[in-house]
């Protein structure tokens, strides 16, 4: 895939914010030959909405319409539909914009029609001009559930309205016995154009695990005969955004680059990691690439999707 040679396929596994950066840097690189599975993990009814938070978050960043102050959401949006939901006393602690509330609205009536999740997420992606392939890892509910000090919590009750705030004493992950893997993965996974598996450096615990959950994923991962290969979402053991390093402590897991190698084990060919991180990469019993992954501009996720491409055509070398 280096030296200018055309890309294969590559399948990105990726959750909200921090893994949308790194799919977007990829589509830049690869366009249509980009299959994106995301996390329903987090996704939830709320005010009568179906939402899928991560699946959005891919959405707007790839077509261009991402809030980028926020991290979540729209660009350009307006609250009027929220000051209106509070001021009649309902649930306001999760903030659905005025621009934004379109996808839930046209999502749940579809979903109450019978069409899947997949194909209104492809139609979504198909009408804001997104070519690379959206998958959801099931269309069947999958509900993250977070048993902390303070009770079980659904997702968005421990990550936005607690605030992440209760400690973590386990995750689970509700519905995903009985939820069928998404077979356009199945079919992905044997595209003979297939080049890599790229595990976004997304939260292992909250966004990455969900994935692996439902029956045949991690199975199917073990199948590929391409390199796969994680981002680490940790940068001198700490997460960039988010409580990956907090919910890491919580479960009695040091938060570095060695445990998130650990978590992934045989699922994976290489490792990522930063330059902050260096030190560590002695102590790693798998092929390391070192590099900076903070993501802070367009050029920066398009530079670390390159090197992510080309550590992934090196393993590629070494297996044949
Ligand atoms: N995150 C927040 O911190 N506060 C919110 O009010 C909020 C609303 C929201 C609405 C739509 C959407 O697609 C995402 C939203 N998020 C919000 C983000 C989301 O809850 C999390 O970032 C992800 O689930 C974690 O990846």
């Amino acid at each position: 895939m280096s030296g200018g040679s055309r890309p294969g396929r590559v399948i990105a596994l990726c959750g909200g914010v921090g893994g949308a950066k790194l799919a977007m840097g990829l589509y830049r690189i690869l366009g249509e030959k980009l299959t994106i599975v995301v996390n329903t993990g987090d996704d939830f009814e709320h005010l009568g909405l179906s939402i899928s938070p991560d699946i959005d978050t891919v959405l707007y960043t790839l077509s261009g319409l991402a809030n980028r102050e926020l991290g979540w959401g729209r660009a350009d949006e307006s609250w009027n539909f929220m000051d209106a939901v509070a001021a009649l006393g309902a649930e306001s602690w999760f903030r659905l914009g005025d621009r934004d509330l379109a996808l839930h609205v046209e999502r749940t009536r579809r979903l109450k029609a019978g069409h899947s999740l997949s194909e209104i997420i492809r139609d979504f992606a198909k009408s804001l001009g997104v070519k690379a392939e959206i998958l959801p890892m099931s269309d069947d509910p999958v509900r993250t559930m977070i048993v902390t000090s303070e009770g079980v919590l659904p997702f968005q009750r421990y990550f936005v309205e607690k605030r992440c705030a209760p400690k973590v004493e386990r995750i689970c992950f509700d519905g995903a016995a009985l939820a069928r893997l998404n077979p356009a993965l199945d079919r992905a996974i044997a595209d003979p154009d297939l080049a890599a598996i790229v595990f976004c450096p997304s939260n292992p615990f909250l966004s990455i695990d969900p994935l692996l959950s439902v029956p045949g994923f991690a199975v199917a991962l073990r199948r590929a005969r391409v390199p796969r290969i994680a981002v680490s979402p940790l940068i001198g053991g700490k997460a960039v955004k988010g409580p990956t390093g907090k919910i890491m402590g919580e479960l009695g897991i040091a938060a570095n680059t060695r445990a998130i190698a650990d978590h992934y084990a045989d699922l994976l060919d290489g490792l990522v990691i930063d330059e902050a991180d260096r030190a560590e990469s002695a102590s790693l019993a798998l092929p390391v690439r070192v590099t900076a992954t903070l993501m802070t501009s367009d050029e920066g996720r398009k530079r670390l999707a390159r090197d992510v491409l080309d550590f992934a055509a090196q393993l590629a070398v070494r297996r044949t």
